[in-house]
C-alpha cells in the first residue's frame, strides 16, 4: 500500500513507544499489548505489533546497518536517511495495510526517534528532520505517542546490564543521551495533542500501570484492564 489509509472510523488506530536507551519501551510494549488485545478483543479488532527501525524485511535489512558497528559509522545526514528509507518501507509494507484493514497497530519508535536522534541528539536540528519526515510520510502521524522518560543514567544502566550485540547508540557520549532526552521531552511539549509523558523511573509493573491509564484516557477505551 504506497499511500497511508485516509482517516475514516474503520481505520484501525497508531500508537508509538518513544524513549531515550534502557526506558523500557521494548518491555511495556508487550505488557501494553497483551492489554490491548483483551479490550480489542471485544470489538473484534486485531493487533499488530512492529518497531523500528525495522518492521518490514527491507527495513530490517537496513536496522543491521544502522544499530552495530562504530559509534561515528555515518554522518548526522545519512543516518537520519538510512531511518527514513526503511521507515517509509515500514509504513508502505506493515502498517499502512494493516491500518487499513481496521487493525490497531503498536509500534516500538517512530518518527520523533529520528528528530530527537538525530535532530536534536546528533545537532542536524528539526528543520532538516521535519523536511524528511514529510517527503516520507506526507501529513500521516500517530493517533496516540507515548514518551517513557527517565533519567539517563538509569536508562543506560538498564540497557548496559540487558546487553545484547545491537548497542551503537548506546555507546554514544553522555551529552548526546541528554540532549536526546531533552528533544523528546521538547517534542511532547510542542505536540501535547498526540504525546503523553509516562515517568518510567518506577518499577515495571507501576510504569505499565501509568501506561495502560494513559491509552485507555485518551483512547476511551475499558479502564482496569492492566494484565
Ligand atoms: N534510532 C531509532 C534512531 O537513532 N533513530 C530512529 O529514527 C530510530 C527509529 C534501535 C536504535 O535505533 C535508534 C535508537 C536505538 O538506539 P531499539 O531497538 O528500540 O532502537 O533499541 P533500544 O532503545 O536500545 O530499545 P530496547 O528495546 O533495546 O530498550 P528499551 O525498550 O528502552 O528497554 P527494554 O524494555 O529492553 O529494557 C531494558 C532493560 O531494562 C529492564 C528490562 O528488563 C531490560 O533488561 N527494565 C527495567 N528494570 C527495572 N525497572 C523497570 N521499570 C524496567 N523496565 C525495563
Amino acid at each position: 500500500m504506497l499511500t497511508a489509509p485516509a482517516p475514516s472510523a474503520k481505520r484501525g488506530r497508531f500508537i508509538t513507544l518513544e524513549g531515550g536507551e534502557g526506558a523500557g519501551k521494548s518491555t511495556q510494549l508487550r505488557r501494553l499489548a497483551d492489554s490491548l488485545r483483551v479490550s480489542l478483543r471485544a470489538r473484534d479488532v486485531e493487533l499488530v505489533t512492529t518497531r523500528e527501525p525495522g518492521g518490514s524485511p527491507g527495513a530490517e535489512e537496513i536496522r543491521g546497518l544502522l544499530v552495530t558497528g562504530e559509534t561515528g559509522r555515518w554522518s548526522a545526514t545519512t543516518e537520519a536517511l538510512l531511518h527514513t528509507a526503511a521507515r517509509r518501507d515500514h509504513l508502505e509494507r506493515t502498517v499502512w495495510p494493516a491500518l487499513e484493514t481496521g487493525s490497531w497497530v503498536l509500534c516500538d519508535r517512530f518518527f520523533d526517534s529520528t528528530m530527537a536522534y538525530q535532530g536534536y541528539g546528533l545537532g542536524l536540528g528539526r528543520d532538516l528532520v521535519e523536511t524528511l519526515q514529510t517527503a516520507a510520510l506526507g501529513g500521516f502521524r500517530p493517533d496516540l505517542t507515548l514518551i517513557l522518560d527517565i533519567d539517563v543514567e538509569t536508562g543506560l544502566r538498564r540497557a548496559v546490564a540487558r546487553h545484547g550485540g545491537e548497542d551503537r547508540y548506546e555507546r554514544m557520549d553522555i551529552g548526546f543521551h541528554q540532549r536526546l532526552r531533552d528533544g523528546f521531552l521538547d517534542i511532547a511539549r510542542q505536540e501535547p495533542e498526540r504525546c503523553a509523558v509516562v515517568d518510567a523511573d518506577a518499577d515495571l509493573d507501576t510504569v505499565q500501570a501509568r501506561i495502560w491509564d494513559t491509552v485507555a484516557g485518551r483512547l476511551g477505551l475499558a479502564q482496569g484492564q492492566t494484565s
